[in-house]
């Protein structure tokens, strides 16, 4: 739906909430065209879902800032040592050769793909930056494939919301919307600055999120699920931020 189309509805939806049995319209149309962040009750509520609604109706599409080579910083501050598990250090010692992504959930064609196999796909690259919450940042290439290319591949059945994702740490789990999850910038990345990704910044596999905060960038991922809804996963707002009073919805 263009734009144009889609704010139309919303004033629409606006007007009729003026009217006295307008609210529960305006909030069925919200939540129809994507514009309700699952973290939209509670104290911060209000205020999160203005901010993705806002995102969704006028940067849907938007860029996030790239930079040029000669911006890159030198010392990247990795803020995460590598998992300390026994089988992720095997793996390692391994080169990771066996380190698999599965994709599954609402896909035609669930799939359980290697580096190798990744690598085999269109690869880009970007100059993005990584902004922690916590009020740090710096500047990197990323190199991968589009996840749009892997989900494309897999094929999203009719209905699907948010893509689901997984750190092999088992505790970590973030979503993003399907927008997002398509956006070209939101990148599988398996390199850095020219190299292998560090396992410090995500290595071997990272998912790069450049339009939203630091935490949205899962490092280690090792499992995509598809899905129209995220209220069984977890407490049901979207991802562990909120839980810990974070936003879900991270847009820079
Ligand atoms: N698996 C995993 N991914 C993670 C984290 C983590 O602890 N584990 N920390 C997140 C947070 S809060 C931030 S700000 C960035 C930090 O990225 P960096 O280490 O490349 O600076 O990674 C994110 N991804
Ligand atoms: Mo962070």
């Amino acid at each position: 739906m263009s734009l144009i189309t889609r704010r139309r509805l919303i004033t629409a939806g606006v007007a009729t909430a003026a009217g006295a049995t307008g609210l529960g319209v305006a909030a069925s149309l919200s939540r129809r065209y994507g514009l309700v962040p699952p973290d939209c009750k509670g104290v911060y509520g209000p205020g999160e879902t203005l901010t993705y609604g806002v995102r969704q109706m006028l940067g849907r599409n938007a860029m996030a800032r790239e930079f040029e080579r000669s911006m890159i910083s030198e010392k990247p501050f990795a803020n995460e040592i590598a998992p300390p598990t026994k089988a992720f250090k095997e793996m390692q010692a391994r080169g990771f050769v066996d380190w698999r992504l599965t994709v599954d959930g609402m896909v035609e064609h669930p799939m359980t793909l290697s580096l190798a196999d990744l690598k085999s796909m269109p690869v880009h690259s970007q100059i993005t930056e990584v902004s922690c919450e916590e009020g740090w940042s710096y500047i990197a290439e990323w190199i991968g494939t589009p996840l749009s290319n892997v989900l494309n591949a897999a094929v999203l059945k009719p209905g699907v919301k948010f893509i689901y994702y997984h750190a092999v740490e088992p505790y970590l789990w973030e979503t993003i919307d399907v927008d997002e999850a398509m956006h070209p910038q939101t990148f599988l990345t398996m390199g850095m600055n020219d190299g292998d990704l560090p396992v410090g910044f995500g290595g071997p596999l990272r998912l790069r999120v450049p339009r939203q905060l630091g935490y949205k960038s899962l490092k280690f991922v090792t499992h995509i699920t598809a899905v129209d809804s995220v209220k069984n996963i977890g407490k049901g707002l979207g991802s562990v931020d909120p839980e810990y009073g974070y936003s879900w919805f991270a847009g820079i």
